[in-house]
């Protein structure tokens, strides 16, 4: 496994998420799912979904959201923290009372910073706030996927546990389109605090979708969150019909070379 899982990595990133996806039961990765909602009193009108894909300590991510602050950056992590909650923050958590709730109030709700959502490059809490390698929502839109993404044990097993949220952050309280306002962000003081105030949020849980069937989805929930992954997995399946045959080529060129 360790082998081919290392060629497979050079193939598109929503090929691996579909290989890991329709492998079924039997593959070694947990998918889990989460929601992503409106964190309380930030007042983003915005919404999502989230699929992240454990294989042992590597992540594949894919998440969708919609209504965010147009053609702004938005830092997207993954957090988590032993001694938190497990939860997305409550309107109760804005520790200070002034109507807000800051990245740092949400802490006793889903932790800290443990992977970066980053486009490329560092995917590490270094890059929490690495606003050029964020999505920058063009249309209030996000559509991210990425691979390859390399966490410790702990976090691997926290996702498969249930208790690691995603968050995007990035808010506009004063409706003015853009990033601003007095209140400065309580992670970097050079940052507006609408700039890293959590917006959506989302506790990532194993999902159905691991086990489902190659070639047929099972959904009974009325909910579209599913369906609209279902086919992102598709397209992905189509994915990796080329990754396998990059797969065989490689191997065909491993042997001719011995
Ligand atoms: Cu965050």
């Amino acid at each position: 496994m360790r082998k081919r899982t290392r060629t497979a990595l050079a193939v598109p990133a929503l090929s691996l998420a579909a290989a890991l996806a329709v492998a079924g039961p039997a593959a070694a990765a947990d998918t889990t799912q989460g929601e992503l909602s409106p964190v309380p009193l930030n007042g983003a009108d915005a919404s999502g979904t989230a699929m992240v894909w454990v294989d042992g300590t590597t992540l594949t991510v894919e998440f969708e959201a919609e209504g965010l602050l147009a053609d702004s950056p938005h830092a997207a992590h993954i957090h988590y923290a032993g001694a938190a909650r497990h939860e997305c923050p409550a309107a109760s958590d804005d520790a200070d009372g002034d109507g807000t709730i800051t990245t740092t109030e949400g802490g006793p709700a889903y932790g800290s910073v443990q992977v970066s959502l980053t486009t490329e490059g560092d995917t590490s809490p270094d890059s929490a706030l690495a606003v050029d390698r964020f999505d920058a929502a063009s249309g209030g839109d996000i559509t991210y996927q990425r691979g390859s993404i390399e966490v410790t044990q702990e976090v691997a097993d926290a996702l498969a546990d249930g208790e690691a949220a995603v968050v995007v952050h990035g808010v506009d309280y004063d409706g003015d389109g853009m990033y601003g306002g007095d209140k400065m962000s309580d992670l970097d003081p050079s940052l507006p605090a609408e700039a890293t105030d959590p917006a959506l949020c989302g506790i990532m849980t194993v999902s159905q979708m691991a086990e489902m069937p190659e070639g047929g989805v099972q959904t009974g929930s009325g909910s579209t969150a599913g369906v609209e992954n279902v086919g992102l997995i598709a397209g992905g399946a189509a994915a990796l019909i080329a990754g396998g045959a990059l797969l065989v080529r490689t191997r065909r060129s491993a042997r001719a070379e011995r």
